[in-house]
């Protein structure tokens, strides 16, 4: 009798053992803290377990495949300590974790993945590899937040299982980043690219030249970079990018299925260039470099010749290290160009743009001109440019300065930025919807959305950091997931858990009060 009782505990304890043993926790795919958050989401609640010997497959031969499994295996190995090996796979694989294009959904589109997890398999399918490079976002995600730690820790890797369908809204999710006010180097603005990342941004604009400094290494006119880098916002030492620079910055983007776009502000805020180069001055005679703060004051002389030489060298030389299919010109705040000046500037920048193979993109201000067909424009401000740039058929990128703009202080008490437009808290820069900003508006006349970062105020990557995290998770999100699914009260759950996984990287990131940060 004392045997068989004891056989029975035995049999108890290895049977609950056994049970528990998918159920440890009880799990919600549904529920997990996802952004952007995803377009649907199917529960299945059980889990699947990421082990020291769990391998990633990914398609034969298929060299794309292979470096985002590497990329994968790199942000997974050093939290969990397992080796994660990559491996070229003939039949498709039915464990593990599994990258592949084989019989993906083409509905899905460019950017689009489908992430089906059971208790034996993560497998991630997409039509194309940026939706594997998109979808490998979501399972860092998935993972407790420890994962982006640099040093091993405690177990178990555990992801809810069942299948999450997934692409973005808008085919561009951009980023700005303002390296003439304030340098940034190669090192910083790949930073800010892997930070971009992991929320499926795709785009990174770089704001190459302002009046404060020239920031790209043009070889016809060497002088942009010597003198006209030579200086920032306040004095300091400057810098730029030579053009072997610029490329790696470019290489290291689109190895993250980010375009670079890059931008020659003209024909204002030139002062740097202007500076360089006492010829493009109507009256031949250089101003000083500028290292102030205020904008509008500077212009391109028109009327000159050699003015057009000047930018078709830059475009021509920037083109020609851009894989990107855009060109940004600027065109904005050109307050010391006669309008009539602009416009015929303008009109004659996007025909060099085109002649070099790129599409234009301008600032709001340049839907004044006669816009090519192809031609983006980016709202800021004025509902008027926005209106005459979809009249003439232009696409927008929206950049509500009182929403997305990075460098607008979160409130009265924050030491960095500026607020000329609006204070932006966390729930400001969440709250708001492309396509309802001007009336008149719709989805169909927006191409995205993009969240700039001036640096007249910021000096460090720990500046940038600052200012733009948490809120640009928000852009992310307004960017990448549709309308119906966006609420602040969801967004704000989701984004308390993410304040682990920032600092787990090591951001600097705005506590905002009104966010319950999880510890
Ligand atoms: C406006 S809006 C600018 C930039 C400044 C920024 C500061 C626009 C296209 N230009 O030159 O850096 O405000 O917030």
């Amino acid at each position: 009798m004392m045997k068989f009782r004891k056989v029975c505990a035995f049999l108890l304890i290895v049977f609950t053992t056994l049970s528990c043993k998918k159920s440890r926790e009880a799990t919600d795919l549904t529920r997990e803290p996802l952004i952007p958050i995803p377009v649907s989401i199917e529960a299945t609640e059980s889990v699947f377990e990421i082990t020291r010997s769990t391998e990633i497959y990914v398609d034969d031969g298929d060299v794309a495949l292979n470096k985002i499994g590497e990329y994968l295996a790199a942000r997974l190995r050093p939290a969990t300590g397992f080796p994660l090996k990559v491996i070229d796979s003939k039949k498709q694989a039915d464990k593990g974790i599994s990258l592949t294009l084989d019989g993906a959904d083409e509905t899905l589109g460019e950017e689009g993945y489908e992430l089906t997890i059971t208790e034996d398999q993560m497998k991630l399918t997409a039509p194309n590899y940026a939706g594997i490079f998109r979808g490998v976002q979501t399972i860092r995600q998935l993972l407790r937040y420890h994962i982006e730690s640099t040093t091993t820790q405690k177990g178990p890797w555990e992801i809810s299982t069942g299948t999450i369908q997934d692409y973005p809204t808008y085919p561009v999710r951009s980023a700005m980043l303002d390296v003439a006010r304030h340098f940034f180097t190669v090192e910083e603005v790949k930073q800010y690219i892997d930070l971009i990342a992991e929320y499926k941004m795709n785009t990174l604009h770089l704001h190459l030249t302002d009046d404060q400094g020239w920031r790209i290494e043009i070889k016809s006119w060497p002088n942009l970079t010597v003198h006209g880098g030579s200086t920032q916002v306040k004095g300091g030492k400057g810098g730029f990018y030579s053009q072997e620079d610029y490329k790696e910055i470019v290489q290291y983007a689109s190895d993250r299925y980010i375009t670079v776009i890059p931008e020659i502000d003209m024909p204002g805020h030139t002062n740097a260039a202007l500076a360089s180069y006492p010829e493009l001055n109507c009256n031949d005679n250089p101003p000083e470099l500028y290292t102030g703060t205020e904008v509008g004051f500077s212009s391109l002389c028109v009327d000159k010749d050699i003015t057009y030489k000047f930018v078709e060298d830059v475009v021509r030389e920037v083109a020609s290290l851009t894989p990107g299919s855009y060109f940004h010109l600027g065109g904005d705040e050109s307050h010391t160009t006669k309008k009539n000046d602009f416009i015929k500037f303008i009109d004659r920048s996007q025909e060099i743009v085109l002649k070099y193979g790129k599409t234009p993109i301008g600032w709001e201000e340049i839907s004044q001109s006669k816009l090519q067909k192809n031609t983006v424009v980016q709202f800021w401000s004025d509902a008027e440019h926005a209106r005459n740039a979809i009249k003439q058929g232009a696409k927008l990128i929206m950049s509500p300065a009182n929403k997305a703009y990075l460098d607008m202080s979160y409130d009265s008490t924050t030491t960095l930025g500026q607020h000329w437009a609006a204070y932006i808290e966390v729930d400001s820069a969440y709250m708001w919807d492309p396509a309802s900003i001007v009336p008149g508006i719709s989805q169909d006349n927006i191409l995205g959305i993009e969240a700039p970062l001036w640096s007249e105020t910021l000096m460090t990557m720990r500046d940038l950091e600052y200012m733009a995290f948490p809120r640009i998770l928000g852009h992310a999100e307004v960017g990448w997931s549709p309308a119906s699914a966006r609420d602040w009260d969801s967004y704000k759950r989701r984004l308390a858990q993410h304040g682990p996984r920032l600092e787990a990287r090591g951001i600097n990131f705005y506590k905002s009060k009104l966010v319950s940060w999880a510890d």
